[in-house]
């Protein structure tokens, strides 16, 4: 309903996956690329950990609180809320946004704590009518693969057990438009097929006929 037909705008792409997947490193070096082509590109990342919800988020991924695990999860949702209006500004402004995380890992890493009440469709109810991205593009990597490469950090989720569980919930809400990058190639070769899908995206809505969702 935002954009009208024919107005071309920024794509907007999400990199999804468990933590030591390599989101970061990707997003950040298809960042560059997308620029260094001339397309105007932003790297985002949720959560936002620079404003004050996020400045919460961060004291509780990083153990300095305690929240209630509803609470939070309404926190990480409010984190993607608060940013909406300046994400469709940048689209709308022809910027494409490349995302690390977004409400994928938002449902996924609540659902994996299997809480009475906070099943997948709780989970997904506050971040119903944020925009659609125009790509997820999810890195694959078994746990075992992720424990190899030096293991997780200390942050509170990054542990072998609840990982598993969030790698489920992924699949359990995978879909088909979701592109599946096997993240266990070397990072030139999993960056080589990011920029190939990525170009087919950012000209489909340089082109203007796609609306934000
Ligand atoms: P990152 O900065 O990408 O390493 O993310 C921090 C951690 O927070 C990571 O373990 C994934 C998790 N996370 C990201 N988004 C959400 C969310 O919306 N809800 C919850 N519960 N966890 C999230
Ligand atoms: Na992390
Ligand atoms: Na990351």
């Amino acid at each position: 309903a935002m954009a009208s037909q024919n107005q071309p705008r920024g794509a907007f792409i999400v990199l999804e996956g468990a933590d030591r997947a390599g989101k970061s490193t990707q997003c950040q070096m298809l960042v560059e690329h997308l620029t260094a082509k001339g397309v105007a590109a932003e790297l985002w990342r949720f959560p936002d950990r620079t404003t004050a919800v996020g400045k919460m988020i961060n004291s509780y991924l990083t153990s300095q609180s305690e929240i209630d695990d509803a609470a939070v999860h309404l926190l990480f949702s409010a984190n993607r809320w608060e940013k909406r209006e300046e994400l469709l500004r940048k689209l709308h402004a022809g910027t494409t946004l490349v995302v690390d995380r977004y409400a994928y890992s938002g449902v996924a890493f609540t659902a994996a704590k299997g809480l009475p009440g906070l099943d997948r469709a709780w989970c997904m109810a506050p971040d119903a009518g944020l925009p659609a991205p125009d790509a997820v593009f999810f890195l694959s990597l078994t746990v075992e693969a992720a424990e190899a490469r030096g293991g997780y950090g200390e942050e509170r989720y990054e542990k072998a057990e609840f990982q598993r569980k969030v790698l489920d919930q992924f699949a359990a809400m995978r879909s088909s438009s979701w592109r599946m990058i096997d993240a266990s190639q070397p990072i030139d070769a999993m960056q080589r097929q990011l920029r190939e899908q990525a170009a087919v995206v950012v000209a489909r809505c340089q082109r203007g006929t796609e609306a934000v969702r």
